[in-house]
């Protein structure tokens, strides 16, 4: 075999609770739900997120999947709506019945849960008090997570604190693609702040309660992020600086508090000569310093091109960070089938290197990577299945560089593919697919594995591939 990866290396995928698991009449009203109701079909064609992929009834069924696909790990959230469906205060029994039966069950074949406290989905009350923007609602979120760890933390060894949380910056204060649909950076770099703080507030009680042998004394907590690596468009200094923006606003602004417990100085210098520092309490500065992540998840789809600017910005234009560089389709790209996303897989290989090289190399796993394809089911053969050769061949290309990284130092331990099984993306419902198993929605969600679910499967049983 000629890529074999290390011993005990993960092999799974992940999946977040509201995408998947429906039966949001058994929980409270999360953003979500809320745009849905205000926007049908801004976005989804009609399709909310009440029933999704049905997970939270069928989940027994879907870690039989994930055994035939010979995974050894898994990720996915609690949904915060659904132990408290107002964000604190009573706790949703059936709730916490549904996340100790999928934990144990998870468990008992073999599967590593990873558990994510909070993937996009902020519960409606806690919205209508501000979202991550106030930080009374980071003090719900640490409650919320305290309950968690006490709930699961026997059993539960790896803990994410956010995944993506850049995203619901740009989503919800910057490109209105996410409740509350704004455009406000100052804003934005607040809700920014905060959720970095409200991470490092849960990584320091993680630590404590497992000081006091409160969860899993093997217990590690961290955080996904999506690091899109920048590159420069050519190597004149206004180009790099461009890229290095870009590099502080999307990458850095949560990778250097989180690992390093620090903001860069030169992204805290842009903020403050536009203004647009965020507030900060007493005792933050040490709180960041404290609360760094013991492991890095690092979500991967596609890399940003970066030029300097030369298109003037409209004066009266809200502040975006790409009012300091622009962006530029690198010449003869190769495309994803789906939103022109450019497909580049050495962008995992750079970044790798990047955390090895100026991130004291923590440990590290491909926490998301895939392919979302419009119109899958045109792809069906005659055997019934999905024909997804582009994806196997995608997955390979990202996992050859991975194993280069290894090779190179880098620690890696997992690869991870978004996602388990086609399910409700935040920007088109059940248009694109990603899953290794399809869902058919005109035939009561039934699960059919694709051809790329038979490639992994062995893939992950000989822990490599030629
Ligand atoms: C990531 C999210 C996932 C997932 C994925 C695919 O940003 O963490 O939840 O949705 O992107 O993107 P999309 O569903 O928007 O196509």
């Amino acid at each position: 075999m000629k890529y074999i990866f290390p011993e005990g290396f993960w092999w799974g995928a992940a999946v977040s609770a509201l995408q998947v698991e429906g039966a949001s009449d058994k929980r409270g009203e999360t953003t979500w739900d809320r745009w849905f109701k205000l926007e049908p079909n801004r976005f989804f064609d009609g399709v909310g997120p009440k029933v999704t992929s049905d997970f939270y009834n069928r989940y027994e069924e879907d870690i039989e999947l994930m055994k035939e696909l010979n995974f050894n790990s898994f990720r996915t959230s609690i949904s915060w709506a659904r132990l408290f469906p107002k964000g604190f205060g009573e706790i949703n029994q059936e709730g916490v019945d549904f996340y100790n039966n999928l934990i144990d069950k998870l468990i008992e074949n073999n599967i590593e849960p990873v558990i994510a406290l909070f993937h996009f989905d902020m519960p409606m009350a806690m919205m209508d008090l501000g979202g991550f923007e106030s930080r009374e609602v980071v003090n719900y979120y640490e409650e919320y997570a305290k309950i968690c760890f006490e709930l699961f933390g026997d059993r539960v060894k790896h803990w994410v604190t956010h995944n993506e949380p850049i995203v619901p910056v740009e989503g919800g204060y910057l490109y209105n693609f996410h409740y509350p649909d704004v455009v406000d950076c100052k804003r934005g770099i607040q809700v920014a702040y905060n959720t970095a703080i409200s991470s490092a507030k849960v990584v320091n009680l993680y630590k404590e309660m497992r000081a006091e042998g409160k969860v899993r004394e093997d217990g590690r907590i961290g955080i996904v992020l999506s690091l899109t690596p920048s590159y420069p468009r050519s190597n004149n200094s206004a180009d790099l600086k461009a890229a290095r923006i870009a590099d502080l606003f999307f990458n850095k602004s949560f990778l250097d508090p989180c690992v390093k417990g620090a903001y860069p100085e030169e992204l805290v210098s842009i903020l403050a000569d536009r203004n647009m520092l965020p507030v900060v309490e007493e005792g933050d500065k040490n709180l960041l310093k404290e609360g760094v992540v013991e492991f890095l998840g690092f979500n991967y789809y596609f890399p940003r091109r970066v030029k300097v600017r030369e298109n003037a910005v409209n004066a009266k234009a809200p502040f975006l960070p790409e009012h300091l560089f622009e962006y530029y389709d690198m010449p003869g790209k190769r495309m994803n089938r789906y939103r022109g996303w450019e497909i580049y897989a050495k962008g995992t290989f750079d970044t790798l290197i990047n955390i090895k090289d100026n991130y004291g190399n923590l440990p590290i796993f491909i926490s998301e990577n895939g392919m979302g394809v419009e119109d899958e089911a045109r792809f069906r053969n005659k055997k019934g299945y999905i024909d997804d050769d582009y994806r196997i061949n995608f997955v390979k290309e990202h996992l050859k560089w991975l194993h280069k990284a290894i090779e190179e130092g880098c620690n890696v331990n997992g690869y991870h593919m978004w996602t388990l099984m086609d399910n409700w993306s935040w920007m088109n419902a059940y248009k694109n697919r990603y899953g290794f198993i399809e869902v058919d929605l005109e035939d009561d969600l039934k699960r059919t594995m694709k051809k790329s679910g038979y490639w992994f499967k062995e893939v992950a049983q000989n822990n490599g591939f030629n």
